[in-house]
C-alpha cells in the first residue's frame, strides 16, 4: 500500500526542484552512482566552438552534480573523466584535459573540504603528468578525514587493464602463498580491483545517447541499473540527475513489490 502511494505520488510528481530533492531524499537514494560524462566535444561542435570549450563547460557540470549528490546523501559518485584510450586524442586536447583537475580543484577544493566530500581516484596514476597528479594527491590528502560523499574520479582508467592487473596480482599472491587459489571467490577477487574499498555502483548514467560501456567498470557494473539519456554532458542539469535517481527509485519500488518476477 505504501509502495502504491509512493508510485502515485511520483506519477503526480511535485514540480519544483526543491520538492523533488526532498522527495528523492525520503525514498532511499542509491549508495553509489557512476557516470560516463559523454558529449562534451559534440556540445562544442554544435556551437562551432573548440572541443576544449565543451570540456570546460563539462567541468562546471561536475561541480553542480557533486553538490547535488552530496545534498541527496549519496555515498559515492564515480565520474569517468579520462580513459586509457583518451591519450590517442590530439596533443593539445590531452594537454588541456590534464590541466582540468588543477583548475577544478584550484577553485573547488575549499568547498569540498568544508562540505565533507572525500576526493578519491581510480586509474593509472603513473602516466599522469606530475602537475595533474600533484593537484589530485593534495585533494585526496586534504579530504581524507571527510565522511560525506566520496567523489571518485576515474582518470586514465580502463576496466580490462584493471582486471588483467588484478589477475596478475592474484597469481603473484598464490605463488607466494598469501592466497590459496581455492579461497578465491568474487568478494576476494573484488579486493584486487581499484575499487576495492567501495561498494559496486547501484546506478550507471551515460549521457549523449551512446548505449555502451566503453571499458568502464565491467566487473563492478554486473548488477547495476543503467540509465541512458540523449542530453549532452554540458547540458546535463540537476533536473536530469534527479530524473535518473527517480527512475532508479521507481525500479526499486517495482522490484520491492516483486512485480514481474
Ligand atoms: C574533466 C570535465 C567533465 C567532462 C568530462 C571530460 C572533461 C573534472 C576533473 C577532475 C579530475 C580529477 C580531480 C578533480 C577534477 C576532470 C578531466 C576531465 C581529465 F581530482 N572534470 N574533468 N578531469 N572534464
Amino acid at each position: 500500500m505504501l509502495n502504491k502511494l509512493k508510485i502515485w505520488k511520483t506519477q503526480n510528481a511535485p514540480s519544483t526542484l526543491r520538492d523533488r530533492i526532498d522527495f528523492v531524499k525520503s525514498s532511499g537514494v542509491p549508495a553509489h552512482i557512476a557516470i560516463i560524462m559523454d558529449g562534451n566535444g559534440r556540445w562544442a561542435k554544435k556551437r562551432a566552438m573548440p572541443r576544449v570549450a565543451g570540456h570546460h563547460e563539462g567541468m562546471k557540470v561536475v561541480r553542480r552534480i557533486t553538490r547535488l549528490a552530496n545534498e541527496l546523501g549519496i555515498g559515492a559518485l564515480t565520474l569517468y573523466a579520462f580513459s586509457t584510450e583518451n591519450w590517442k586524442r590530439p596533443k593539445n586536447e590531452v594537454d588541456y584535459l590534464m590541466q582540468l583537475p588543477e583548475e577544478f580543484l584550484g577553485s573547488f577544493l575549499p568547498e569540498l573540504v568544508k562540505e565533507n566530500v572525500r576526493v578519491q581516484m581510480i586509474g593509472y596514476k603513473e602516466k599522469l603528468p606530475p602537475h595533474t597528479l600533484k593537484a589530485i594527491n593534495r585533494a585526496i590528502e586534504d579530504t581524507k578525514e571527510n565522511t560525506g560523499l566520496v567523489l571518485n574520479f576515474a582518470l586514465n582508467y580502463g576496466s580490462r587493464a584493471e582486471i588483467i592487473d588484478a589477475v596478475k596480482h592474484v597469481l603473484k599472491d598464490c605463488q607466494s602463498g598469501i592466497l590459496n587459489a581455492n579461497s578465491l571467490d568474487e568478494e576476494a577477487f573484488s579486493s584486487y580491483l581499484m575499487t576495492s574499498k567501495m561498494a559496486d555502483p547501484d546506478l550507471l548514467i551515460r549521457t549523449s545517447g551512446e548505449i555502451r560501456l566503453s571499458n568502464f567498470m565491467l566487473w563492478q557494473l554486473a548488477y547495476t541499473e543503467f540509465w541512458f539519456t540523449n542530453v549532452l554532458w554540458p547540458d546535463f542539469g540537476e533536473e536530469d540527475f534527479l530524473e535518473a535517481v527517480e527512475a532508479y527509485q521507481n525500479r526499486q519500488r517495482r522490484f520491492g513489490g516483486l512485480e514481474g518476477s
